[in-house]
């Protein structure tokens, strides 16, 4: 075969190959198995990073001399800001300080094991050098620098999952985009498959496709405004570019997505069928406002954390950076603490799964990994805590903020149904004092105080 027919062949062969790569990762060929896949680092990780940074952080909240109620990162749409005027704040958005690897390093030294950072929020400003639209922190900004870049090699680095929540319907710069309770600007009109088409696609293409192989772990849509299941299709092909990130049930159009997203809240209960994830700020907002005070405590935050991993799910807690490039200053303690809380106790986090017991009838919660419960205890009674239901002998009870043994005893009911009974340790942590229970067999539950563990 002469040599330029053979090239061609082998051209073919491998578009072919590539074809069939992608058609093999469309979304309605997915499998449980991938999404098992793809949902193993995530689930295992239980803590992460969410990051809302963008020039909404130089208004901080304040438009004309005004304090605008809500959202910092809304402040466009609170304020009903025009557009070319709202853009005016990238000419100021100079984040100096910003440090990826401190910022990377204050989220690992938390017990988190993933950062989500807004590429683009509502408004419309992507915070990477876009090439679909000048409105972007290095054509738009004295800043000239690509955050994600920065941040994708200091996780690399550091052993932290990258991922990037990108605003996908909602777009209060680019004509066509949707706003909640509708454009208030001329320059907001247009056709939103078309801004589907030519801002949204291709940035999220810029966003799989620019920063490694493994980034972005997830791909966190947010807003699903108006959007049908053609218009999603508009979107969905880009995935092909990243078949293993993991993506939210935010897209709209019917996409369910890998996981769901209870928003402020966490729920009464888990859900087996469904991996999900509680987001959450710290104070009241996600984007940075400079006086907003209402600062959750750190035992909230820790009590948050521990209740959604006893229920099997995740916690994306939530930290908005300022126009300079750091976190404020009580985000920076609350992330310190849970950080030193988490030194001793993460191993009743990570990897964890939901709590093999219905009910507890002390204040405090349950996680377990295989065949070892962790007990956690919000508030010793001086009598101990009692945990009804465990059927399978205790092989050693180890608190785990400083190493000592529990005391314990077991008995039966009246009914018969064991009862265990762990006294309170010399040293109580205020927060959460873990208990390890490393079981002498396989997890055994009595139905009545739960669901027979498998
Ligand atoms: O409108 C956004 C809001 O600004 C923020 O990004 C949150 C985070 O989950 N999502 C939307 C509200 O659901």
């Amino acid at each position: 075969m002469k040599s330029r027919s053979f090239a061609g062949l082998v051209i073919l062969v491998i578009m072919a190959l590539s074809m069939f790569a992608s058609a093999a990762f469309a979304a309605e060929d997915d499998t449980k198995a991938w999404q098992d896949e793809r949902l193993q680092w995530w689930n295992e990780a239980r803590f992460g990073l969410f990051i809302h940074w963008g020039i909404y952080a130089v208004p901080a909240g304040t438009y004309k001399g005004k304090q605008i109620g809500g959202l910092g990162e809304w402040i466009m749409n609170s304020a009903k800001i025009p557009v070319a005027e709202y853009a005016k704040y990238a000419a100021q958005f100079n984040p100096v300080k910003f440090n990826a690897e401190e910022w990377v390093k204050m989220a690992k030294d938390a017990g988190m094991k993933y950062i989500v950072i807004t590429a683009k929020h509502h408004d419309g400003f992507a915070m990477f050098p876009s090439k679909v639209s000048p409105f972007n922190i290095y054509d738009a900004t004295p800043f000239k620098r690509d955050p994600l870049r920065e941040l994708s090699r200091a996780c690399r680095a550091q052993g932290m999952k990258l991922s990037f929540y990108y605003s996908q319907a909602q777009d209060w710069h680019h004509a066509g985009g949707a706003a909640a309770g509708g454009h208030w600007d001329k320059a907001q009109d247009g056709s939103m498959d078309k801004y589907l088409t030519e801002i949204a696609a291709p940035q999220v293409g810029e966003i799989l496709a620019n920063y490694g192989p493994r980034v972005p772990g997830v791909l966190w849509w947010d807003t699903p405004m108006d959007m049908t299941k053609e218009r999603a299709e508009i979107l969905l092909p880009q995935l092909k570019l990243k078949p293993f990130a993991i993506t939210n049930n935010r897209l709209g159009g019917g996409y369910a997505g890998d996981f769901d997203t209870p928003e402020q809240t966490i729920p009464a209960a888990g859900n087996k069928h469904r991996a999900w994830e509680t987001c959450m700020t710290m104070n009241d907002t996600w984007g940075y406002k400079s006086y907003d005070t209402n600062w959750k405590s750190t035992t909230t935050l820790v009590r948050n954390l521990v209740d959604i991993a006893s229920k099997g799910g995740n916690y994306l807690l939530n930290v908005g950076p300022t126009a300079k490039g750091e976190f404020p200053k009580e985000s920076v303690k609350r992330l310190k603490e849970i950080g030193q809380w988490m030194e001793k106790n993460g191993k009743a986090i990570h990897g964890t799964t939901a709590s093999p017991f219905a009910n507890l009838s002390f204040n405090g919660r349950c996680t377990r990994r295989g065949d070892s419960l962790y007990v956690h205890v919000f508030e010793w009674p001086r009598e101990g805590v009692k945990l009804s239901g465990l059927v399978t002998p205790i092989g050693s009870a180890t608190f785990l903020n400083d190493g000592s043994k529990a005391e314990y005893t077991r008995a039966g009911d009246a009914e018969g149904a064991p009862i265990l009974t762990i006294m309170p340790p010399a040293h109580s942590d205020p927060i959460d004092t873990v208990v390890e229970l490393i079981l002498a067999g396989p997890l055994e539950v009595a139905p009545a105080a739960g669901e027979k563990a498998k």
